[in-house]
């Protein structure tokens, strides 16, 4: 079956992060665009143009007028180990400039005090990864996967989060600032795993796809817009259904889903045959133990 070569059984990698450093309306006082120059004196480029507000980027500093033992600044603090190389050229290395990125003020300021200055030729940005504190969000015994789509349309992301003993999934609705409502439960099979968020049938709502590993099924849960509708079930007919994945296998535009089958040792391939709905289970062998799949081309054809 020509489906077979797109289906890789992997492992599951889940990485959650974000970025906390830097804010790129943020420039500081050093902010103050371009000066007028005297006597010849200007900067007309810097290399590289951007750097990470850690600090540490070498910059060459373009321009004319340059004089031995000219001083530079970014952001207002020293620029380190300046080098005046001519007087069209000056190295230095960039200090840091923490929670603060976007476009910075760079000042060379020469033994005559004489002092010129670009805010348009240099920026910050963020360079290290950082985390708030930790909040805790209560979901009920046993969560185990998790999904996060914007389910009630109203512009701000949701949480949905599989509880294996009590059978079902609880959508937390987002206040998108990062804190969640309690849990509006939707009843699956029993140990539900993976969970799928796709719109199904092209009413422009997500809804949601369940691999229940205990009821050797998944179920498919159309969103009403005000929650979600009973379930249509599909059969894995074969034992353990984990990892799952929604996509188009046989380019008919429709979305098919895949279950990787633990216990089983195989994946169930249902594919789409109209808007939320499924033609039966073809299971290909794979070798026991399969937890996730993956649907990719891997051989051009
Ligand atoms: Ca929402
Ligand atoms: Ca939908
Ligand atoms: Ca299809």
């Amino acid at each position: 079956m020509r489906t077979v070569n797109k289906l890789i059984g992997l492992g599951c990698l889940l990485l959650c992060f974000s970025v906390a450093q830097c804010d790129n309306t943020t420039t500081g006082t050093a902010d103050m665009g371009t000066a007028d120059l005297p006597s010849g004196l200007g900067i007309s480029g810097i290399a590289p143009a951007t750097g990470p507000n850690s600090g540490g980027t070498a910059i060459t500093i373009s321009g004319n007028g340059f004089q031995s033992g000219a001083t530079v600044t970014v952001a207002g603090v020293a620029c380190t180990g300046v080098t005046v190389a001519s007087s069209t050229s000056i190295t230095c290395t960039t200090p840091a400039k923490s929670m603060t990125c976007g476009p910075t003020a760079i000042v060379v300021t020469n033994p005559d005090s004489q002092t010129t200055m670009r805010s348009d030729l240099f920026a910050y940005q963020s360079g290290t990864l950082g985390f708030a504190a930790m909040t805790t969000l209560n979901t009920g015994a046993a969560p185990r996967h998790l999904a996060v789509d914007d389910w009630n349309s109203d512009g701000k992301l949701d949480l949905a989060v599989g509880l294996i003993t009590a059978g079902q999934v609880n959508i937390h609705n987002g206040d998108g600032i990062g804190n969640f409502a309690a849990g509006n439960p939707i009843s699956t099979g029993m140990q539900p795993r993976m969970i799928l968020s796709k719109d199904l049938n092209g009413d422009g709502k997500p809804d949601l796809v369940v691999a229940n590993q205990l009821s050797n099924n998944a179920t498919v849960h159309l969103n009403t817009g005000t929650g979600f509708g009973n379930p249509t079930t599909l059969s894995t007919n074969t034992m353990g259904p984990e990892g799952s994945v929604l996509t188009d296998l046989n380019n008919d535009g429709k979305l098919d889903l895949v279950t990787a089958n633990n216990t089983g040792g195989n994946v169930s391939i249902f594919l789409g045959t109209g808007p939320g709905t499924f033609a039966a289970a073809q299971n290909v062998t794979t070798a026991n133990g399969c937890q996730a799949v993956v649907a990719i081309d891997v051989n051009g054809v």
